[in-house]
């Protein structure tokens, strides 16, 4: 089914064009993917994809995710082309330089249309497949009136090669999330050469085992593409349409080989294809017709937005606002207020328990107050402590609950995650232990590096969790969490510090957090909870009682034996002052004149912390000490490895004095 006077071809030559010449300019680039998957991408763009290029942020909008982000000027000619209005031509011909919104991967926030940074292979799939769940939960609490949406990818072999694609291909197919719908450009080729070189999985089968609907089609054939599209569309399963491409399709001396994956053709490769495509046009210049044409399919989604507008004027006004104010982000009414009640009964109680107990003390809280909080965990919730009692638990068959078992899929929740946070309308959380970001740390990074609201509860944060030894204890990662920029990492030293870091990190609208809890208890050492101290990052928790010589620094458990060590310098004459520094990211945002204050310039300085003291010299001045991990850990309960390690009041006592 051609455009009126329009051809197929024209239309998927546009976009080779389009890539060919953009990848040529910068000289940088990989033209073979866009080439290849032209013609799928034409189909699903002009004939499927629900989308409006007037109205970027439809809430109801199909989501697409370019998976293979190498191929992203196959998305650029497509929001180009299709009408979006802030990518323009001159953006086309900027492709790859410094403040284009057209950056050699597609950057989330660049540019409208880019529904997720892609990149890093695999990562895009698997947002996608929290993008679909997402789907599913408003459908659940909304309607179809108001969400009824198809979430659309491209990935290649290199996607589905990763490992968190396995995650995240079998997490979906667990979930039924039939409205999920995997374009896999089939061209066999990667980097090194043919994927014969590594890998000779049977795709189909490896899909169909994991639940999913699975199709074969030639990617040239754009009626065969559409027939797929269509199945798919109908199935009460995830769908995978492996289309069969020709990388670099038209490039007469490098298609089908990998010299196109990923640079420039060359001028003779592209004057050649020109003419084997039948596109005599110049760089950068479309013809009006095609143009036009390309245009209309645009416009196509205006009707079903305005119609999708009616809708929602017409739903019970309580549901609309609810929708609209999940969608925007923001919080409801009320929240706060249940908060600072719970955090003042906390300090009334004063409870010795652990941090991941206050945690899920404090989620009974924020989980009725704030009804966009999606909990989970990789198989570790009554280790996590991640679910209340009240949630209900999602499954294929009911998307009405707000507690996910993600099963031992710890990077494929994280990238889940990532995909929920940027559907919007929710706020994603989810847990396994401090020792396994690991495992999601390539998805941490992105929801930083993507602004995402996205919530890591991490319990088991250092030797404290005793028997289950150094396989199961962090050391380097606290210091491997706040290397990554633009990422919250709270560890709190009781009760009231562990509401106020959630409450931080549910108001933090554009920042991931990890919340790092023991298992181990703790003392409640917070009298008062009138002010979240948190916000500060670090702060004065126990003032010294004298003109102050020391300065005791510690984070989370260690807090406790902070506050032990004052009271044994205070016996022998030293006067020393307890910082809780529960989160150094928002320590460093403080004015200086606050930081002073809290640090007390030319005094001692002795950081307290069971972990690495990788990062901590930042705070310690030149003098100071640390005390806390050089090694990894080992297995015997917890009491026994803080006197094995050296990590008591009697060290930090040892450490002050030997400094004196
Ligand atoms: C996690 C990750 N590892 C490695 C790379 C570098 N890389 C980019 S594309 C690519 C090969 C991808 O092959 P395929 O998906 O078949 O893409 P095609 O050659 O068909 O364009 C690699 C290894 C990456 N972007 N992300």
């Amino acid at each position: 089914m051609d455009h009126p006077n329009t051809p197929h071809r024209d239309m998927a030559n546009a976009i080779r064009a389009l890539a060919m010449d953009a990848v040529q300019k910068a000289n940088s680039g990989h033209p073979g993917m866009p080439m290849g998957m032209a013609d799928v991408a034409t189909v699903l763009f002009t004939r499927f994809l629900k989308f409006d290029p007037a109205t970027p942020d439809w809430a109801d909008r199909d989501r697409f995710v370019l998976s293979a982000g190498h191929g992203s000027m196959l998305l650029y000619a497509l929001l180009h082309l299709t009408g979006y209005e802030d990518m323009t031509m001159e953006e086309l011909r900027s492709f790859r330089q410094l403040g284009s919104r057209t950056a050699g991967h597609p950057e989330y926030g660049h540019a409208a249309g880019i529904e997720t940074t892609t990149g890093p292979l695999g990562q895009g799939l698997a947002n996608a497949v929290g993008m679909a769940l997402a789907e599913r939960l408003l459908n659940a609490r909304f309607g179809d009136d108001l969400v009824d949406h198809y979430t659309y990818v491209i990935a290649g072999d290199g996607c589905l090669m990763e490992g968190v694609s396995h995650e995240a291909v079998s997490l979906a197919g667990h979930l039924k999330l039939n409205k999920l719908i995997v374009l896999f450009d089939d061209n066999a080729i990667s980097i090194d050469g043919s994927t014969d070189l590594a890998v000779s999985d049977d795709q189909l089968k490896r899909f169909d085992a994991s639940g999913w609907a699975t199709s074969r089609v030639d990617g040239h054939d754009p009626e065969a593409v559409a027939a797929a599209l269509s199945a798919a569309q109908a199935s009460d399963r995830p769908s995978l349409i492996a289309c069969k491409t020709t990388i670099g399709y038209g490039a007469p001396n490098k298609q089908g080989t990998a010299a196109t994956h990923g640079s420039p053709l060359g001028e003779d490769e592209v004057a050649g294809a020109r003419k084997e495509l039948g596109w005599p046009h110049a760089p950068f210049e479309l013809p009006e017709q095609i143009l036009a044409a390309w245009r209309a399919a645009g416009a196509r989604g205006s009707e079903a937005v305005s119609a999708w507008r009616q809708r929602l004027e017409a739903a019970p006004a309580d549901l609309r606002r609810t929708f609209e104010r999940q969608m925007a982000g923001k919080l409801p009414e009320g929240w706060k207020e249940a908060v600072a009640a719970f955090k003042a009964e906390v300090v009334a109680e004063a409870p010795g328990v652990a941090s991941r107990v206050s945690s899920q003390k404090t989620l009974d809280v924020l989980t009725a107050a704030v009804p966009e909080l999606v909990g989970g965990s990789a198989d570790l919730t009554g280790s996590n402590n991640t679910k209340t009692k009240a949630q209900g638990v999602v499954s294929a068959d009911d998307f009405s609950g707000s507690y996910l078992h993600y099963g031992v899929r710890e990077h494929g929740m994280a990238a889940a995650m990532n995909g929920i946070a940027l559907h919007g309308g929710l706020i994603p959380y989810g847990g396994t232990f401090l020792v396994f970001t690991d495992y999601c740390r390539p998805s941490i990074r992105l929801s930083a590096l993507m602004k995402q609201r996205v919530i890591y509860v991490m319990t088991h944060d250092s030797i404290g969790l005793g028997e289950d030894g150094p396989t199961h204890q962090p050391v380097e990662h606290l210091a491997a969490l706040r290397a990554i920029p633009d990422l919250l990492v709270f560890r709190p030293a009781d009760a009231v510090e562990t509401a106020e870091c959630w409450e931080l990190a549910v108001e933090a609208e554009d920042t991931p957090s990890v919340l790092a809890l023991t298992r181990q208890g703790l003392p409640t050492l917070r009298k008062d909870s009138s002010e979240n101290h948190s916000a500060y990052g670090a702060y004065i928790m126990v003032p010294a009682d004298s003109e102050r010589q020391v300065t005791l620094l510690a984070s989370g458990s260690e807090v406790q034996i902070a506050v032990d060590a004052q009271k044994m310098l205070r016996d022998e004459g030293i006067s020393a002052a307890v910082v809780s520094v529960p989160c150094w990211e928002l320590f460093e945002q403080q004015p200086p004149h606050y930081r002073d204050e809290v640090l007390g310039p030319g005094t001692l300085h002795i950081a307290i912390e069971a972990a690495s003291p990788f990062g901590w010299e930042r705070w310690i001045e030149s003098g100071g000490g640390f005390v806390g991990m050089r090694s990894f850990g080992a297995s015997a309960p917890a009491k026994d490895l803080f006197n094995h390690f050296n990590i008591t009041a009697e060290a930090v006592v040892e450490a002050v004095k030997t400094r004196f």
